[in-house]
């Protein structure tokens, strides 16, 4: 970490600062707390960012811009926060080649061939925002204290409020000190819980409507079909977080959704308790996410997905 910051504070082209497409408020904290730590450097760079952003985002960080193409690359740095999966950021800068590629990211590595790029992965972190902060706790002089607050949600809205596993005693001594200079905790409530449209209540309609339960009802899964959600898609925020609700059923292990994209393609989204971490089984269809929350798309019918999928939970993950 000493040695990434040490590049950044000496490099005198321009930097490109991105995150994972559709960035969450981990994703979006960072990049706030790490601009102001560049501003500090002098050292001028854009920020880049792409998909379905949360209104309140744009306010925090409005010089950020919708990803867009870069000429030419060779003499800048690009540096991704909260993902350690080159395939996640925005599309208009995967194939371009950058001088130095940086990565600072707290989840669960994904292999991947990204040559020369710095990575810096500390898996036992909560969150991107975790890992910044204790930066700046040890380095005070680069503390913003009026970036506090989106560091705190960062962390508070990736551990599901300082109740999933990877919450640990540093999470909440980072969260401690941040709330120091924290004049209105509320906020948390409102870019979280009070975030919604009424499409997103509309939604739960097919959502809850279509749910079964498999296994001993260990597995409850829902499907939403196009024709379900048409007038509805552009407006969801984030769907799958309704899959936290059927994990409160007690005797239910792994929640799924399948989103049908057309045809012969679907989305999956899966959210697990802990002991049954899905992980793998999504790295194993292409796709990626937390040891507990994660998605994969098939190229299948959403009838085939969902038998599919029924099969590899039951056999991978139920035994
Ligand atoms: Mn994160």
């Amino acid at each position: 970490m000493e040695n990434i910051f040490k590049l950044l504070s000496q490099w005198n082209d321009e930097i490109i600062l991105t995150t994972h497409a559709n960035p969450d408020w981990d994703a979006i904290a960072s990049l706030k707390c790490m601009s102001s730590i560049l501003k500090r450097y002098d050292a001028s760079h854009q920020i880049f960012w792409d998909g379905k952003i949360p209104a309140k985002a744009t306010e925090i960080l409005p010089e950020a811009q919708l990803a867009r193409q870069v000429e030419d690359g060779a003499n800048m740095l690009l540096l991704i926060l909260d993902t350690d999966d080159i395939k996640r950021i925005p599309k208009v800068l995967i194939n371009i080649q950058f001088s130095k590629t940086i990565f600072i990211d707290h989840h669960n590595p994904v292999q991947q061939n990204t040559n020369g790029a710095i990575r810096y992965i500390n898996s036992q972190a909560s969150s991107t925002s975790e890992i910044l902060t204790e930066y700046l706790f040890n380095h005070p002089e680069y503390y913003e204290p009026a970036n506090a607050i989106w560091l705190y949600l960062g962390m508070y809205s990736d551990t599901g409020g300082f109740r999933f596993s990877k919450t640990r005693a540093k999470t909440l001594e980072m969260a401690s000190w941040l709330m120091h200079s924290i004049s209105d905790i509320s906020l948390v409530d409102t870019c979280l819980y009070q975030d919604k449209e009424p499409a997103d209540i509309l939604f739960l309609k097919g959502f809850y409507g279509n749910v079964h339960f498999f296994f001993d009802n260990r597995l409850a899964s829902t499907v939403i079909s196009l024709a379900e959600i048409q007038e509805l898609a552009d407006s969801l925020n984030s769907p799958s977080d309704n899959l936290d609700s059927l994990l409160q059923v007690r005797e239910v292990k792994i929640a799924m959704m399948i989103r049908e994209l057309s045809e012969n393609s679907c989305k999956v989204y899966l959210r697990s308790k802990p002991g049954f971490e899905i992980i793998p089984l999504l790295h194993a269809l292409g796709g990626g996410g937390h040891p507990h929350a994660g998605g994969a798309t098939l190229q299948m019918s959403l009838h085939e997905a969902e038998e599919f999928m029924k099969e590899k939970i039951r056999s991978t993950l139920l035994q």
